[in-house]
This record gives structure tokens, sequence and C-alpha cells, in this order.
């Protein structure tokens, strides 16, 4: 049973466990939710005012349109584009919160943080157009962060966010700017497609995906910058050799899981860790403090820090089933309320920090960055007292460990191709796709979803695309799945990498003082780190005087689940990016918002949306696009 759920070594230990004790876990909710309302699935359903809810019969024989006169199509881009904005609004959120973080720093305000990367941060001012002679460190600094901050204020319609304006190509830009869907502010798309959505507002369904589209592209500028300044105060990743999967966990050690997202709190957690562990060895870890990695805050510290990542989406209950976490400390997205409840049922301190994200059950220390050592060295106490009262009876930590060398971002990349051609450190990457030895590039990226078996379809696909020599990358869950089943390792390039793959990953890797290939799935980072592919991509585009949508460039998301993956995925199209999905988009009661999006889409924007379950066929739609697009180049 456990195999439908999971192929997670660490689920086949926990989850009979977890039944033995009575403690559901989000796949009993799955079960028990079933069947699951048709007409949410489709997207029919409209609650959007209270003469409803209104649904659309999919078989027509009943109502076709709702109480307010509504159709399907409405209704379906109504509610897609919806989760667009929550999405757009997450990330974004984000974003802010590092923005105003790095403001504080250039004031002095706040004394636990730094900038640690001073030559990206000279980088990022000048891409963004900033002149910095003469000016010191924490004056660029806050002119960074007030130009960031503009594009959540700017109010001149005509001037496109300039995070976005300053990322994409000059060609990309045009075509977008042509169908008006560059965003000028971000918080003006978040306002704009809720105002459109409110009942007795926008009803052409094409217009709203329209909106949509410039929704998702603030999400876009909202990634762009969130990563980049992070990358500033915390440091850019390197390639750094780490662990994953549940057997990070010590026995000896007060363990603190870092879940969510924003590596505000988490980093300052982990320094203020190293100074506290005498305190935990005099509470008897003789281990001192081990801080492990959940989704998307484990992924930036683990390809910035080489912090162990212990879970990915759904695996965040079963690292709590093991007893051996001490305190699991959240901050935003993806946790799943139920954590509280089962931390409960062991000695596990759950601790909310952040103000708007409180969890019933949870202990909250409310963080504020001007106090965050202050903040760190309560929430480390915590998880030390828990510690004390850890039953080492109750301690199940499986035996499931994977090596993984991760920290890949477009600046490791390029940096790891320079020991090739240090003049020109993207020739190697384009020869080696023009001569086919590269035959393409795949994104995967996304969450893990119950609909799916976890972990499974980004295995399964990876597999199949490296042995037909396609370069993989990876951020958020995905990259976690890959991280938890050894993909992130030399071993797994020599096993599964086709032969002209592997030849250039073991020359690249070997030049780049790796001592083997580079691993067959590039770890970029958390979700928002899905602009690091971009500019990637942007950089080979320009190099070849090319746009995005004729580049053999894939992303695929195979077990989509969140709000924030359909805002991802919808600016990937809007890139012109050929996107995956292999969970049921929730659109397809309506075949024109359907069709929009997977068929006109491609004429629009160059990009589109393939639905395809099952990831063996997926990952041959996936070569056959490559393959296209190789021919339109003509190579
Ligand atoms: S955490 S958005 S489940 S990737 Fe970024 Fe994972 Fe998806 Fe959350």
């Amino acid at each position: 049973m456990t195999m439908n759920y999971s192929i997670d070594p660490s689920a086949a230990t926990l989850l009979p466990l977890a039944k033995k004790e009575g403690i559901a876990t989000v796949w009993d909710r799955h079960k028990a939710m079933q069947p699951q309302c048709g007409f949410g699935q489709l997207g029919v359903c409209c609650r959007i005012c209270w003469k409803g809810p209104c649904r659309i019969d999919p078989f027509g024989d009943g109502p076709q349109r709702g109480i307010c006169g509504a159709d399907a199509d409405t209704i379906v881009a109504r509610n897609v584009i919806r989760m667009i904005a929550s999405g757009t609004a997450a990330h974004s959120e984000h974003g802010r919160h590092v923005a105003l973080a790095m403001l504080g720093v250039a004031e002095g305000k706040l004394p636990d943080y730094t900038i640690r990367d001073e030559e990206k941060l000279r980088a990022v001012a000048a891409k963004l157009g900033l002149d910095t002679t003469g000016k010191d460190l924490h004056d660029i600094a806050g002119e960074v962060a007030l130009v960031t901050l503009g594009d959540f204020q700017n109010q001149d319609h005509d001037k496109p966010c300039r995070w976005i304006a300053s990322t994409l190509t000059e060609k990309r830009l045009e075509r977008l700017a042509g169908l008006h869907a560059l965003p000028h502010n971000i918080d003006a798309m978040v306002t704009q497609i809720l105002a459109r959505t409110h009942v007795g507002c926008d009803a052409d369904a094409t217009n709203l995906i329209v909106g949509g589209i410039k929704g998702a592209l603030a999400d876009f500028d909202g990634m762009c910058l969130a990563t980049e300044l992070s990358d500033i105060l915390f440091g850019t990743p390197q390639p750094t050799v780490t662990a994953a999967n549940l057997g990070v966990l010590k026995e000896d050690a007060v363990n603190i899981a870092v879940h969510g997202h924003n590596p505000l709190l988490s980093e300052v957690v982990c320094d203020v860790a190293v100074l506290m562990e005498e305190e935990a060895r005099r509470a008897g870890a003789g281990g001192g403090i081990n801080i492990v990695g959940v989704c998307c805050t484990g992924n930036e510290v683990m390809v910035r820090h080489g912090i162990p990542l212990a879970a990915n989406y759904l695996s965040q209950e079963l690292a709590l089933i093991t007893g051996a976490v001490d305190a699991m400390v959240v901050d935003v997205q993806c946790i799943m309320p139920s954590v509280s409840e089962i931390g409960a049922c062991f000695h596990t301190e759950i601790i909310t920090t952040m103000d708007d994200n409180k969890i019933p059950g949870a202990t909250h220390v409310p963080f504020r960055e001007p106090t965050a050592a202050e903040n760190a060295r309560q929430i480390v106490t915590l998880a030390i007292d828990a510690f004390r009262r850890r039953n080492p009876q109750r301690v199940v930590i499986p035996d499931a460990k994977q090596t993984a060398v991760v920290g890949f971002g477009a600046e490791a990349i390029v940096g790891a191709l320079g020991a090739l051609n240090a003049d020109d450190p993207l020739k190697p990457l384009i020869d080696s796709i023009a001569n086919g030895n590269i035959r393409g590039i795949a994104l995967f990226a996304g969450c893990n979803n119950t609909q799916t078996t976890q972990d499974s379809s980004f295995v399964t696909m990876a597999k199949k695309l490296a042995r037909n020599n396609v370069l993989l990358l990876a951020t958020g869950c995905g990259a976690g799945a890959f991280a938890k089943h050894g993909l992130m390792t030399q071993e797994a390039t020599l096993e599964y990498a086709g032969d002209s793959l592997k030849a250039v990953l073991t020359a690249v890797g070997t030049e780049a003082g790796l001592g083997g290939p580079l691993p067959l799935v590039l770890h970029m980072g958390s979700c928002v780190d899905n602009s690091r592919a971009v500019a990637v991509a942007v950089a080979v585009a320009n190099r070849l005087g090319v746009d995005l949508d004729q580049l053999p460039l894939v992303a695929s998301a195979p077990e989509a689940m969140s709000e924030k993956a359909v805002a991802i995925g919808t600016w990937s199209v809007a890139l012109g990016i050929p996107t995956h999905v292999g969970t049921m988009p929730q659109i397809t009661g309506s075949p024109a918002v359907t069709k929009l999006l997977t068929e006109t889409a491609k004429e629009l924007l160059g990009g589109y949306f393939m639905v395809e379950l099952d990831p063996d066929k997926a990952a041959d739609r996936l070569l056959a696009v490559i393959d296209e697009r190789r021919r339109g180049l003509g190579i």
C-alpha cells in the first residue's frame, strides 16, 4: 500500500508506524476525502458570491450558467487566475520581506544581518542600471533595495517592473509588451486579478487569462528579486556535498527542522545554533545541534550552506513521526496545519514565527529582523528543552540517507563551465547543445501531490530524459525528491546519463575540480529560485541572438499542487517554455480555457502547457518538443 503513496523509503518505514500509533497522515486524509468533488476538479464550481455556490453541469444536462449568468469558461478562467494571484502574492511577499531586510541592513538597523556577497551586490546593481561609482557597499545595497521596492510601488502603467525589464531578452519583452502582459507593479497585479474577478466584472475568458499571465509575470518579477537579494544577504550557492532524507536526523543531537520558505529566519537559526552547541551538550545531546531542512526553507539553507534536507512537502509529517525532531520551526507556505497535531503526539515543539502565519496548537515566537538573533536563541532554547523531554524509546530514524551534491545557481554553473573556457564560459554548453551531446535542457520544479505517488513521476521522468542526454535542472520539492533518491550524485550520472551527456558532465565536473562528473540533476534551490534557470536560459539565448521560445528548453512540474506552482507554470509558458504538468489542472471544465493554455498559447507566446499524467509518456512528449526546437534552430 505504501508503494502507492510514496516511493520514499522513509515512508515505507514510518507509515506503518503511524498506523500502529493511530496517527493520521496526509495520505489518510486524502483517502478519507474520496471521492473528491468533480465540479471542483473541473474548475466549474463558483464560490465568488453568496448567491452561489454555483456549478456548471459538465454533461450539458443541468445548468450551463451560474445564477449571475457566468458560464463555464468565465468560471474556470476566474478560478485559475485567482490561484495565480495567490501564488504571486506568496512569492512576492517573501521577496518584499527580503528587500525590506536589505534596506534595514543598508541603514544599519539590522545588526544580525550583513552583506555576504559583495560581488553579487555590485552585479545586481549593474543589472538594474545603477551607477555605483564611488559608492560604498551600504549605499549600493540601499539603492538596490529601494529600486526593488519600486516594483511594488510604481504607478506608471507604461513602465514595466524593473526586475523583469532587466532580466528577459529584448525579443521576449517586446512580445509580452505587444500582448499588454508586462506588469508595472507586483501588488497592482494581484489587486487587479482580485478586482476583475469580483462578481459582475470581467467575464471574457481570454481577457481573464491574459490578465492571469500578466499576474504570473509579476510572480516571476517577485521571484527574481527574492532570489537575487537573498544571495546578496546570505551568499550565492556554490557546489557543496551534503545529504538528504530522514536518515539525516541524529539520535544523539538536538534536531531542529527548519520548514517553509523564507531564509531570513532560518539563516539566523543556523548561525545561533552554532553558538549554542555547548548548551545542547549540557542537556545530554552529545551530538550537539543538528539543523535539517524541510521543503524550500530546507532547499535555501541546503544550497547555500550544505545543511542536509530531511523532507520535501509530503514527507513533512513523517519527519515528526520519527520521534527525533525536537523542534520544527516554520515560517511561511507549504506547512501542513496537521504538524501541530502530530507534534503533540510526541515531545516536538512546533514553532510558528510569522504573525500572519499561525497554526493552532503551535508555540508562537514572533520573529522580528531587528531582534533576529534573540528570537533564534529563544527558538533553539525551546528545542533544547524539548530534547530533554524526548522519549528515546519512540525514536525511529529510517535508514534512508543519500549523498547530494547541490548548489548550482546560475553563477555556479557558469563558473563550472568557465573551467573549460574562461573567456567564453557559455561556449562549452552551447557547443554541446549544437552538436547534440546535450539534446536539450529540462527544468523540474514544483511540489508533491497526493494525487500521484510521491516522488515517483520526478524519478521516472528524470531517468528517461537523462538516458536521452537531456541536461536536468531542479528546484523546490522536485529537487528534494531527486536528492532523496540519490540522483544528485556523481554515481547517478555514471549510472543513468546517456553517453554523450555523461561525457559532458564528466568533462565539466572534472575541470571544475569535483574529481568526477557533475551530478545527474543540478539543484538550483527553492521554488523562488526557478528564476536561476531563466537566468541561464536568457544568457544562452542572448549569446545565440535568439529568444527563449527557440531554445530546446522545457519545464516540468510532474507533481504540481500549490497556487505558487500555477503561477510559476504560467510565467514559464509566458516566457516561451513548453511546460509539462503531471497532475490534472482544475481547468478542464472549460474546453476554451484548456485550448487557450495548451494550444493557442503556443502561437501567442511560444510556450504552452502540456498535461500528461503518465510520467513515461510525459518524458517522450518532452523529448519530442526538444527535437522540434532543435529542428527550428537547424541543429
Ligand atoms: S515547498 S510550493 S510544495 S515546491 Fe517550495 Fe514544495 Fe511546492 Fe511548496
